[in-house]
């Protein structure tokens, strides 16, 4: 049957009241954070429905509102598929058509929680001396008018307006995967807001809570075959499919303006004081090898996750990284097991239902890198650890950049893209290539870059093209 005669989603139910307010209402966010608002609320009730906000296309709205703004969550894995009804989202405002909109939600008195899934880019990081990017032209679009378009401009001139008008502040909650994602928001936030009126930091600082969170879940983009094998099931067409794996990890710093909160532990979120260590370990063990199948495998020729873990020299390669350089930079939460940490990511990368693309995760390197292997191959060096295999990603991304660039092929996808093209152009060699691009100054900062130059240059001899893998394991520097 055509899917336009298709039995569609319908509300029965009245939507519940609105609590949060959540910038970029992506796949990830609909297969995670609103699935443990459902099951909080549906266990210990309150009113946190969810306005959503994108922050550029309309087209995720323009799915949800013919449908109630209800959505099917189908999970990938080889025991059989599930479907279920997510309930939670109450309206989608698209923010370049009506910024006021979005503005008049963030300051509504119900608002008591503002969380986002902006991904890396979204918070404008790289300044020269400050963390917020005062260059950033969404960044100096938000400074000059009252309706802004970033994600830390919305924050601010909504805190300002409340602030203003003697209201309660909202709680930031960061869904990102960056480290100290609370923290880091909080100080782009005042950063910015340092510009409008220092009273206005002050009272942030002192009011408004950012609690850091560690979110996990692989959730790979909706394809139409996964709309139809959803439809298999539902017996209804829902366009706005969004698919994931059964593993889910939420892990909240317990600080909130007024306690104001859905109760995330009842649905198996875990509530602690500090973070820190499961960020570490998460953005390390899981995005950090994820980076590196990204890489490796595409110059390797292959889509997804999946196939790139099945190749015996990649696999073996992984696993050498998790143990010997990752597993040892950490300062791993009490009771982690890092084996079988390690043990349960493999077997989650080579859940063949999920065809979760390489192409997904290599995007944005120049964002993501930074946490994932330059914190861990720059902490290692100075302690003396081995480093070697992250200096093998650092080289694959380093080739994967400028072979990209040489087709012709416009799969970079990275904000500095022109910056990191522009670099690899201009080699003639790959000493000149590790040269140039290492002085790609929002990757490296002041990292002592110098102390890995010629390994790296060792490194890309050695591999040439990267795509024999049985060759991974036996660099010689
Ligand atoms: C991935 C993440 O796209 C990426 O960069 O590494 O989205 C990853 O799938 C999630 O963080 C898993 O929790």
């Amino acid at each position: 049957m055509n899917s336009e005669n298709k039995k569609r989603l319908r509300r029965a139910e009245p939507a519940p009241k609105a609590g949060i307010v959540h910038l970029g209402l992506g796949a990830f966010f609909r297969a995670h954070g609103a699935i443990y608002i459902k099951e909080a609320m549906a266990q210990s009730g309150g009113d946190w429905g969810v306005v959503g906000v994108s922050l550029r296309s309309p087209g995720v709205r323009d799915k949800l509102v013919q449908q109630g703004c209800l959505y099917t969550a189908l999970e990938l894995s080889g025991q059989g598929l599930k479907c279920q009804v997510v309930d939670v989202v109450t309206s989608v405002l698209v923010a370049p058509e009506d910024p006021n909109a979005v503005l008049q939600e963030l300051i509504a008195k119900a608002t008591r929680i503002v969380s986002l899934t902006v991904t890396e880019k979204g918070y404008c990081r790289g300044g020269a001396n400050t963390v917020l990017d005062f260059d950033h032209p969404d960044i100096k679009h938000d400074l000059q008018n009252p309706t802004p378009r970033s994600a830390p401009g919305f924050l601010v001139r909504a805190l300002e307006m409340r602030w203003r008008q003697g209201m309660r502040p909202f709680t930031v909650l960061s869904l990102d995967n960056l480290p100290e994602n609370g923290k880091l928001t909080r100080q782009i936030v005042c950063e910015f807001a340092a510009r409008i009126d220092p009273d206005l930091v002050r009272w942030i600082e002192a009011e408004c809570k950012f609690p850091c969170t560690m979110v996990d879940r692989i959730v790979p983009a909706t394809t139409e075959e996964l709309i139809d094998r959803a439809s298999g099931i539902s017996g209804y067409h829902d366009p706005a499919v969004v698919a994931h794996e059964p593993f889910r990890q939420w892990v909240i710093e317990d600080d909130f303006v007024d306690s104001a909160r859905p109760a995330f532990e009842a649905a198996g979120a875990q509530l602690v004081d500090d973070v820190e260590s499961f960020e570490h370990l998460k953005l390390r063990m899981l995005n950090g090898t994820h980076s590196a199948l990204a890489y490796l495998g595409r110059l390797a020729g292959y889509e997804t996750v999946a196939e790139a873990i099945r190749d015996e020299g990649i696999e073996k390669f992984i696993e050498a990284l998790w143990r010997e350089e990752i597993a040892t930079s950490l300062d791993a939460p009490p009771d982690a097991d890092l084996d079988d940490y390690a043990a349960q990511l493999k077997s989650r990368y080579q859940n063949a239902e999920i065809r979760h693309l390489l192409e997904q995760i290599s995007m944005d390197g120049s964002q993501k890198l930074p946490q994932r292997i330059l914190a861990p191959l720059f902490e290692n060096l100075a302690a003396g650890k081995p480093y070697q295999r992250l200096l093998v990603v650092l080289a694959a991304w380093f080739r994967f950049i400028e072979i990209w660039s040489k087709n012709g092929q416009s799969g970079l996808n990275d904000p500095i893209e022109k910056q990191l093209l522009q670099a690899v152009s201009n080699a003639s060699n790959d000493a000149d290539l590790v040269e140039r691009l290492l002085q790609s100054a929002p990757v490296f900062g002041d990292l002592p870059t110098h102390r890995i130059a010629d390994e790296l240059v060792a490194i890309l001899g050695q591999l040439g093209d990267f795509h024999d893998t049985a060759r991974l394991e036996g660099i010689r520097l």
